[in-house]
């Protein structure tokens, strides 16, 4: 997919960027679990980095289902060691530097790389003793010393999964704890085919997170119906939707969402590579939103597992949908402006893109 690689030359969009929706646990480099897996005596089914890649990515379009499943090729090696998430923190914030990302919101699940106080223990780890808990405070060193070292704005977002719903209320009482550490929101991913009104756990932890004003973004319509956007909006009060491509398939939904000026967290590359949508990027639902003049950012979802950049996404936009720099410019103030930062810390990422963009004075963005 040389397209995608997105390293070579200049970058499509050669702007201060904007990036909402990036895991963290699928934005690690393949070196340092190579590395992390030596210095732990953990063996690897495999002998070289490359070998490893492959093993870890999706190099053609999939399912989402053997997506989820290529997180467990390496999250034992990174989970329950209190260097390892630290370092991949750390290295995120370089990374998203490199790429011309102004401020990120990079989320995870705190019990995927736990392994005490979590039932059950993921990744078939032993027992140890880092507790989600431990793990925002490890995840929380390596954001703040990679500010200070590479100048960008990292905040994170805690993950609630689909299919643990015992974890929720204490991923919103993380969420509370954090706030002013650099938490700020909640998020449910993981398989949206299952149905969260059966699972009470997730709708106590939103209805929590909305009685003590923690924000929230659910990964809704992706590959799921509309009515999982509709239940994402109505039941869970989300104030952003990750992906959201299947909302068009409502078109009463849709239209409303649009008035709303609900803001969609839109990641092409990994919508391509999951199944979520059609591999032709011609037909993408971005093309409609585009038109539509829709609320929604660029993202990389989970960049480790699509072997991609964040220009592979702005790439992916720009030759095949249309995109142009104005639309760029745009939808980068729209995530600012959709970002879940402190209004007076969102008017300041503002202003530095307005005058980035050269558009101090300018009122028709
Ligand atoms: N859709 C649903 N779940 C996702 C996605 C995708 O956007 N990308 C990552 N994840 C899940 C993975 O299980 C990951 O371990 C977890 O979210 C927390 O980051
Ligand atoms: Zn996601």
């Amino acid at each position: 997919m040389a397209e995608q690689s997105g390293n070579e030359g200049s970058p499509t969009f050669d702007k201060p960027k904007v990036e909402l929706h990036v895991h963290l646990d699928g934005a690690i480099r393949i070196e340092t679990i190579m590395d992390v897996a030596k210095r732990r005596g953990i063996a690897l089914p495999v002998a070289t980095e490359a070998e490893m890649t492959h093993l870890c990515i999706l190099s053609k379009p999939s399912t989402l289902t053997e997506f989820l499943g290529k997180f467990s090729e390496y999250m034992h090696v990174i989970a329950g060691d209190r260097e390892a998430i630290k370092r991949i923190a750390y290295e995120f914030v370089e990374t998203k530097a490199k790429e011309g990302v102004a401020y990120v919101e990079v989320r995870y699940s705190p019990h995927f790389m736990a392994n005490s106080n979590v039932e059950p223990i993921p990744w078939e780890q032993k027992e140890g003793d880092v507790t989600p808990d431990d793990v925002v405070n490890f995840v929380n060193q390596g954001l703040k010393e990679g500010e200070k070292d590479f100048k960008i704005k990292a905040r994170s977002i805690l993950c609630c999964m689909r299919h643990m719903p015992n974890w929720s209320m204490e991923v919103v009482e993380l969420c509370k704890k954090y706030r002013n550490d650099g938490v700020v929101a909640i998020d449910l991913a993981g398989d949206e085919s299952m149905d969260c009104e059966s699972y009470p756990g997730h709708l106590k932890a939103y209805e929590e997170a909305l009685r003590s004003g923690v924000h929230r973004t659910v990964h809704a319509g992706e590959v799921g119906r509309p009515s999982v956007v509709r239940e994402a909006v109505e039941v869970l009060k989300a104030e952003r939707i990750g992906h959201g491509y299947h909302t068009i398939e409502d078109q009463a939904l849709y239209k409303q969402l649009l008035e709303d000026n609900m803001h969609f967290e839109m990641c092409p590359v990994s919508s391509k590579l999951t199944g979520a949508c059609d591999p032709d990027f011609t037909k993408h639902p971005l093309i409609r939103f585009k038109e539509d003049k829709a609320n929604y950012s660029l993202n990389t979802d989970d960049p480790l597992i699509f072997n991609s950049t964040l220009d592979s996404d702005y790439q992916a936009a720009k030759k095949y949908m249309g995109f142009t720099e104005e639309d760029f410019i745009k939808l980068n103030l729209n995530a600012a402006k959709s970002c879940f930062l402190p209004e007076k810390e969102k008017k300041d990422l503002l202003n530095q893109l307005y005058e980035a963009y050269g558009l101090v004075n300018n009122t028709s963005f």
